[in-house]
């Protein structure tokens, strides 16, 4: 199978708090259908792709909560993504809440987690998010609350490389593009191909220093990765004005040389193909050369608690 083949960030516009998953399904099979026209093997959906981004508020009705979580994956209301994407012989990566079974009340009912289909139909890796940003407890002062910590449990998966597209696949999900070692784990076990969905606010209100630099802030940390590991990153985001929130686009492809190769335009749901060639990540790979570069022997502090 060729290593050379078109992928697609299909990036969300905003999923109102009382959309059902039938209609966010419906999108989203909408933009399969324009990755099949433009002849995709893969594409990249968001974090939390099937609803609104909850963790901006502090629910506290448990059946809410519980209403943006995944009992099953596929669960009745996805297997139609499911079954359009392998009718058309698309694989994607997919953001979604998981339930753990058990679990009550409003806060920790699972994690933000995202799976690998292949173009088969096949689940082949699932990831589960390790950097979950914001407040393990609401905070009510805040102009922005960001409660991941608080509705979720961290990842306990590590950082899954899967064997799928004629290569090697791993996942991200939102923050931790931001953060180097999850790159590195992922470098270090050969990943030539990184899928990451996010939710981003356009606007940090408890920080707005930082609110110009949002764009450099996202672009940069991933820019960085891609050339320092060596790999192609496909980056999808949920952008727009949902909820009273506006979320970043600028959903984007990243090749090998650190070069941001597409970026999207818009705020509503757009599709970004882009041909990547897997070949690409060798003369990157050989530059780092890990194996012969890389010493671990002075890298102690990295694995430390601080
Ligand atoms: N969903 C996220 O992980 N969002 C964070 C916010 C809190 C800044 C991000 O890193 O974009």
């Amino acid at each position: 199978m060729s290593r050379s083949f078109t992928i697609a960030a299909a990036q969300l516009g905003p999923i109102a708090r009382d959309e059902p998953r039938r209609a966010v399904v419906a999108r989203m099979i909408a933009l399969l259908d324009r990755a099949a026209a433009a002849d995709c093997r893969f594409v990249v959906f968001p974090e939390m792709a099937l609803t609104t981004f909850f963790p901006r508020w502090h629910l506290t009705d448990p059946a809410e909560v519980f209403s943006y979580f995944e009992e099953s994956m596929p669960g009745p209301e996805t297997q139609p993504l499911f079954e359009a994407a392998r009718a058309r012989g698309i694989g994607f990566y997919l953001g979604y809440c998981e339930a753990v079974a058990g679990r009550t009340g409003a806060d920790h009912l699972g994690f933000n987690s995202s799976i690998l289909v292949d173009p088969d139909g096949r689940i082949v890796s699932r990831y589960r998010k390790v950097h979950l940003p914001g407040n393990a407890v609401p905070d009510d002062t805040l102009k922005l609350q960001h409660l991941e910590p608080w509705y979720f449990i961290d990842g306990d998966l590590g950082f899954p490389v899967a064997d799928t597209l004629s290569g090697r696949v791993g996942m991200l999900l939102c923050n931790d593009r931001r953060w180097p070692e999850a790159w590195r784990m992922l470098g270090l076990q050969g990943a030539e191909l990184v899928c990451l969905g996010y939710n981003s606010p356009s606007q940090l209100p408890d920080n707005p220093r930082q609110n110009p630099l949002r764009k450099m802030h996202h672009l940069m940390p991933m820019q960085a990765a891609a050339y320092q590991n060596g790999l192609w990153i496909v980056a999808a985001a949920k952008a727009g004005m949902e909820e009273g929130c506006h979320m970043m686009g600028h959903s984007c492809v990243i090749a090998p040389s650190g070069e941001v190769v597409a970026l999207s335009s818009g705020d509503g749901d757009e599709l970004l193909p882009y041909r990547i060639d897997l070949d690409a990540t060798a003369e990157y790979k050989r530059f780092f050369d890990f194996a012969t570069y890389r010493r671990p022997n002075a890298y102690g502090l990295l694995t430390e608690p601080h």
